[in-house]
């Protein structure tokens, strides 16, 4: 995946009005100082698109292993468009970060295939934590921004076709 390349935040000339969707955001609490910047990131894209505060629920977990549960829950409670789940893995010295994001992909891919609403990708995975810093508001812009974008054109794509 490159940054520089291509960055979905780039292309909001064409995000579809968002005025009426609603939006679930489940957030790991691990690595917070990451994962709170990228939720900000993540609000301030969908005001900025017209979503409405009220239409917007933002939930915690623990870690990013239970984004994959905070979201199965959170995309059927009826109340929400689409979910987007926000974390932050950094490679340490053990597998462990291997397993997680494995689980992690695996578990919101499932989600994609059998749930109701789309549920978008959040998850920084990263060598260190400067890396994670430059994607959430640092250099390389806040990922969350993008999160933001993916999900309103989800909800687009899912809307054309009902
Ligand atoms: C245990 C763990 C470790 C080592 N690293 C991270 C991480 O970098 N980012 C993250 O979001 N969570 C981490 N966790 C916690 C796991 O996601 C999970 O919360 C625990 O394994 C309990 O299920």
């Amino acid at each position: 995946m490159s940054s520089k390349s291509f960055n979905l935040a780039d292309l909001s000339a064409n995000v579809p009005d968002a005025s009426k969707m609603r939006f679930g955001i489940v957030v790991a609490e691990w690595n917070h100082a990451i994962t709170g910047k990228l939720l900000q990131g993540a609000l301030d894209t969908l005001a900025a698109q017209g979503v409405k505060e009220s239409n917007i629920i933002v939930k915690n977990v623990p870690g990013s292993f239970e984004l994959v549960y905070g979201s199965t829950v959170l995309s059927r409670c009826g109340l929400v468009d689409a979910v987007i789940a926000i974390g932050c893995v950094v490679r340490g010295d053990t597998p462990h970060f291997d397993y997680i994001c494995e689980g992690v992909t695996r578990g919101i891919s499932q989600l994609n295939l059998n749930g109701p609403v789309p549920v978008i990708f959040g998850l920084l995975t990263t060598n260190t934590m400067e890396q994670a810093e430059e994607r959430a508001g640092g250099r390389l812009g806040n990922k969350g921004s993008e999160f933001a974008v993916t999900a309103i054109k989800m909800v687009d794509f899912a809307w054309q076709l009902r």
